[in-house]
């Protein structure tokens, strides 16, 4: 009988080990800031790869459960969640992963710098990262527009390191109607003095233990559609601790994101507080939308990097037909394929971090905040999709063992698959991309001007033509964008996606152009140079093709019965 057992993969530092990450804070943050946040970051990659990983093992396998009645027969409905959850919470706000972006220690910077900390905390947290986006953009939208003592209050909880005082928020858009269209939003608001009592039923809100929620209704008499909808404040529970005029219905069954409460709730006088005044309730909540959506970037990039790091340490550990797998040339142009997707991605995503510290602090250009609204649908799309993709490689990269669950893997793949469903479809941010665009047409200008600042930088010989290869496909995309204009709606929605992922590609190559070149010196600069030229030898524009006749085929193609 044969002793042989396969070696497990193992997880280094995972701040240490990520020469990509440390080559971009290398170029990205002033170099007082990144002396002093450099040992803090050392020390959140060996957590990330030992005690907040066991923590999420526990808490994945300990999901959350609903108690709807004490002993006594009285109706609680108590999501009881697992201590290791419950520690993340405490962690969360000790390491400050929101509080920072508030504090600002670090100036325009300070976004980077949280961001940083989120993207090794993140796939070692069992989708805690899910409660910290609501917060953060909660946090935001009170920020700006949070007027009164309950609703400043409510931001100190938001925004503390104190684990005894922090409090998370949900964001609750989803009704049964549905959770891209929110038009047909039934959920009523009441006028109650200064206040309006909520009454309707929210079909998907995550974390559901959150302290408070910011979420759409629409007051008694207010148009029909999205227009008449306003944006609230609530409290889920009362001062005796009991829901506040609310009833979790039940918790979600989901594919994964299991250690994450996800209910249905429903609002039966729930106390709520207009935020930023009556209506215009979508356009409030698109500042939550726009953190979040970020967030969901950066998780979707931080999921890739523990997927190529698992793949890559198995690499070297196991052996097939004689050899490492990594010594076999095509497992070696796969992992590298993994490798080139997440240097572009990860690029891209925190371009869109510094822009929105820039946004923040009040020192971004125009240009700066156009880029921002346009890339910020482009980023999440684009990488959610990526980082499905790249899950799905990773657990091939393992064989049979990826297909079974007590391995831990089959996680990496299911977590992926939310990225591309919460916070907006890939199809709706394609669509989205058009409204940032529609709003100020000169936001791809913008964005176009800044990456041929960037590729006017790449002097070095070897990465010239990758160089010219981006320049030229960027400028095929501001021509398309023009000849798009001109097209009926129709036209521009069929070939939204396709352009978007343009956009995506086009600056995910420029920025690893230049900051291959800017790493040219760092040892990993021979490694950069080669993503950034495999990166620029796609075809970086996908064909933009449309008009009567395509989208006639792409109906019967789609819809027809064979
Ligand atoms: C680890 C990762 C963590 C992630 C945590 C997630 C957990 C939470 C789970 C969820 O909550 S998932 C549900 C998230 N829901 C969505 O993302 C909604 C998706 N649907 C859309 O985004 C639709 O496009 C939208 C609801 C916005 C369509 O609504 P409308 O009312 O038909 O859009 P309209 O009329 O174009 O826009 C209304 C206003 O909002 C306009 O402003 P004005 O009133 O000034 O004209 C728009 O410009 C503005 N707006 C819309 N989208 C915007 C925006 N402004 C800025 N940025 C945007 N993205």
């Amino acid at each position: 009988m044969s002793e042989f057992h396969q070696s497990p993969p193992a997880l280094p530092n995972q701040y240490l080990d990520d020469g990509l990450l440390r080559s971009y804070l290398a170029c990205a943050a002033p170099p007082h800031v990144l002396h002093a946040i450099e040992p803090e970051l050392t020390a959140l990659g060996e957590r990330a790869a030992g005690e907040w990983l066991a923590l999420a093992e526990r808490a994945e396998a300990d999901p959350p459960r609903l108690i709807r009645y004490d002993a006594w027969g009285r109706r609680i409905d108590r999501i009881e969640t697992s201590d290791a959850w419950r520690a993340f919470e405490r962690i969360a706000s000790t390491e400050g992963l929101v509080a920072r972006g508030y504090e600002r220690a670090y100036g325009a910077f300070s976004r980077v710098d949280q961001f940083a900390r989120l993207y090794l905390f993140a796939p070692s947290s069992a989708t805690y990262s899910c409660p910290l986006a609501m917060t953060d953009g909660a946090a935001r939208c009170l920020e700006l527009l949070g007027t009164g003592g309950r609703l400043r209050a409510a931001l100190g909880h938001l925004t503390t390191r104190d684990p005894a005082q922090v409090w998370t928020a949900g964001q609750w858009m989803t009704e049964r109607t549905g959770g891209s269209d929110i038009s047909g939003t039934s959920t009523v608001a009441t006028r109650d003095g200064d206040r309006f009592l909520l009454f309707g039923t929210k079909w998907f809100t995550s974390a559901t233990t959150s302290q408070m929620a910011l979420t759409l209704a629409r007051p008694e008499g207010a148009e029909a559609g999205s227009r008449g909808l306003s944006l609230f404040y609530l409290e889920l529970r009362d001062d005796a601790g009991l829901p506040n005029h609310m009833r979790v219905l039940r918790l979600k069954d989901k594919l994964g994101t299991r250690a994450l409460p996800t209910a249905e709730i429903e609002l039966d006088g729930t106390p709520a507080w207009l935020v930023g005044g009556e209506g215009h309730g979508v356009r409030k909540i698109a500042t939550v939308l726009t953190i979040t959506r970020i967030y969901n970037a950066l998780a979707a990039v931080s999921g890739m990097r523990r997927a190529v790091a698992l793949a890559r340490d198995y690499a070297r550990r196991r052996t097939a037909f004689g050899r490492p797998l990594g010594e076999h040339a095509l497992h070696a142009d796969t992992l590298a394929a993994m490798q080139v997707e997440l240097a572009g991605c990860l690029l891209l995503v925190f371009r869109v971090v510094e822009l929105l510290g820039l946004t923040e602090l009040g020192v971004a250009t125009g240009a700066d905040a156009r880029v921002l609204r346009l890339l910020t649908p482009v980023a999440k799309l684009y990488t959610g999709k990526r980082a499905v993709a790249i899950a799905s490689e990773a657990i091939e990269a393992f064989g049979g063992a990826g297909y079974i669950e007590d391995t831990g893997l089959p996680r990496l793949l299911r977590d992926a698959q939310v990225l591309p469903i919460w916070e907006g479809t890939t199809n709706v941010l394609s669509l989205d991309v058009w409204r940032a665009l529609a709003a100020e047409p000169d936001g791809l200008g913008a964005l176009g001007a800044e990456l041929n600042a960037r590729l006017d930088r790449v002097t070095s010989g070897d990465l010239s033509d990758a160089a010219a290869r981006v320049r030229t496909a960027a400028r095929g995309l501001t021509d398309a964008a023009l000849r798009l204009a001109a097209c009926s709606n129709d036209d521009r929605e069929s070939v939204a996606r396709r352009f978007a992922f343009g956009i995506a590609q086009v600056t995910a190559g420029a920025l690893l152009v230049d900051h291959a070149h800017r790493c040219r010196a760092m040892p990993i600069g021979a490694r950069l140079a080669d993503a950034a030229r495999r990166w620029a030898s796609r075809d970086l524009v996908p064909s933009l093709e449309t008009g009567a006749a395509y989208r006639a085929a792409s109906r019967r193609l789609g819809l027809d019965a064979d």
